[in-house]
């Protein structure tokens, strides 16, 4: 229902609304609140401050005036079918997130991918700046809106702006590539706080600024010419621990977990992988490493099975098409070659389901591979670990999740390594059950105390004391 837009003082800007917008049997849009974890560890703080969400709609070419949805203000924020080809499929996937992921595919640059960021972000700016109370909370998201900091500042000098990274920031030498490195590191320097998961990209950036741009820094301190400060720091982002235990525990969840195994044929392990159809998520070489494990006989598909479920993902865009090509062929290369009737080892999804489904997988399997090249965080290691209530399951996890800084009792692997890899899932499935929960313990312990709501607390508490306290 359009209503006419509120001035707040607490505003979230991500290049996606809050809600997603529905089409209906009988052509008629609706709106679904996003399932995110972001969406429901902000709504609370939204409600009590009558906050503001902008973000893109997700219809190309289509206006739509501010509404209230579920307590919130959604502002959203257009964009054009062109638009979303060069800011979105284009310079924010096809430039900034290869570069950003340790360059794990080539990023293209293109000048009019950028100069479409640059109005796309001005959009964003223009449409928070007109969202925003005197004195205001910002609080910009991710790699899509880089320079909205910068442009927000130089229009309302007297709003508190934080940033927050949610993929990795790269080291020196990979973000020199960038022609616009200079540009989009003053972007970010019109925030007050600048969020990181992992302290690694935070000095990054505060190193980065030094050398390219000359400006004082003292630790996380970084000191503009006209007085004012700028913090980076690290802010580890996790899941709503609660909500998924709850989720788990659910007597329908439990029937659906035994039901998967007995789909799957009553195995006796069950591994699972979980990610979006993505080139930094190390799908080809744990598929590969699965491959060789039940060729050399170490996993027998009379006991064991590998489920991947890849939802997808960005699928207009190039790279992420051929990818989808190589795992058809890897998967169908594996079965074909090693299963029987029956008993594929491998039952890979592509597709999506709704939460329930997703806690009902982790509950049915025995051991959790999650295996990225590079991965800011990773939340499905942590979702993971919130749904074993009964402490049983091992997790595999890569040393390039930030995530593996801290669930450190999982087998951990380098998912360049094919024989680690395979060492590791191989240790993660015979290893004794009181090994399993010993670690379990310890993992489940870290993902309860630091939920979703602790990270968003930290945050914002920081924003408004180092904007309070220049
Ligand atoms: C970026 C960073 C960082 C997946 N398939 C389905 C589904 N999912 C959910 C998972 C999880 C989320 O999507 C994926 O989050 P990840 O963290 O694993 O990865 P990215 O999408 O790459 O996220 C990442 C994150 O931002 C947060 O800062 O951790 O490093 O790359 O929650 O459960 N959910 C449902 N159906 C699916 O089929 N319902």
């Amino acid at each position: 229902m359009p209503t006419k837009p509120i001035k707040s003082s607490f505003v979230v800007v991500a290049n996606r609304l809050a809600a997603d917008r529905m089409v209906l049997p009988d052509g008629s849009s609706d709106w679904r609140t996003s399932p995110g974890g972001l969406v429901s560890a902000l709504a609370p703080v939204m409600r009590k401050n009558q906050g503001a969400w902008v973000g893109w709609h997700g219809a190309a070419d289509e206006v739509v005036e501010p509404f209230r949805y579920d307590g919130l203000q959604l502002v959203p924020v257009p964009l054009s079918s062109d638009d979303v080809r060069d800011y979105y499929e284009g310079f924010s996937n096809g430039t900034l997130w290869p570069l950003y992921h340790d360059v794990v595919e080539f990023p293209e640059f293109h000048r009019e991918w950028w100069d479409a960021y640059v109005s796309v972000n001005r959009r964003f700016a223009d449409m928070a700046a007109q969202t925003a109370k005197r004195g205001a909370v910002v609080w910009v998201q991710d790699y899509q809106l880089q320079l909205v900091p910068k442009m927000l500042r130089e229009q309302r000098p007297d709003l508190k702006i934080g940033f927050f990274l949610h993929i990795p920031f790269p080291p020196v030498e990979l973000y020199q590539q960038l022609p616009w490195r200079k540009e989009i590191l003053a972007g970010l320097l019109g925030a007050d706080l600048v969020g990181f998961q992992l302290p690694g990209g935070a000095q990054n950036f505060v190193r980065l600024v030094r050398n390219r741009l000359g400006l004082q820094t003292q630790r996380d301190r970084i000191v503009h010419p006209d007085g004012r400060d700028t913090r980076a720091k690290a802010y580890p982002i996790s899941i709503d621990s609660r909500g998924f235990e709850t989720l788990a525990s659910e007597q329908s969840t439990r029937y659906r977990a035994e039901q998967i195994r007995t789909d799957l044929g009553e195995p006796r392990t069950i591994f699972l992988g979980v990610d979006r159809l993505d080139y930094t998520k190390g799908l080809k070489q744990r598929i590969r490493a699965f491959g060789e494990l039940f060729a050399e006989g170490q996993l027998d598909p009379q006991e064991a099975t590998f489920v991947q479920v890849a939802t997808p993902s960005r699928e207009r865009v190039e790279q992420y098409r051929t990818l989808r090509d190589e795992i058809d062929r890897l998967v169908g290369r594996i079965n074909g070659d090693i299963g029987t009737i029956g008993r594929p080892p491998i039952t890979y999804l592509h597709n999506s389901y709704p939460r329930e489904e997703m806690a009902a997988l982790y509950r049915a399997a025995d051991v959790m591979v999650v295996t990225p090249l590079r991965d800011g965080m990773n939340l499905v290691a942590k979702e993971y670990v919130a749904c074993r209530t009964d402490n049983t399951g091992a997790l595999v996890l890569s040393e390039f999740a930030g995530a593996a800084a801290e669930l450190k009792q999982a087998w951990m692997v380098n998912p360049y390594d094919i024989n680690g890899m395979k060492d590791a899932v191989l240790g993660a499935h015979r290893a004794s059950s009181a090994e399993r929960s010993r670690r379990m313990r310890a993992m489940r312990k870290q993902v309860f105390e630091h939920d979703i709501d602790r990270w968003a607390d930290r945050f914002i508490a920081d924003l408004t004391e180092i904007s309070q306290n220049p």
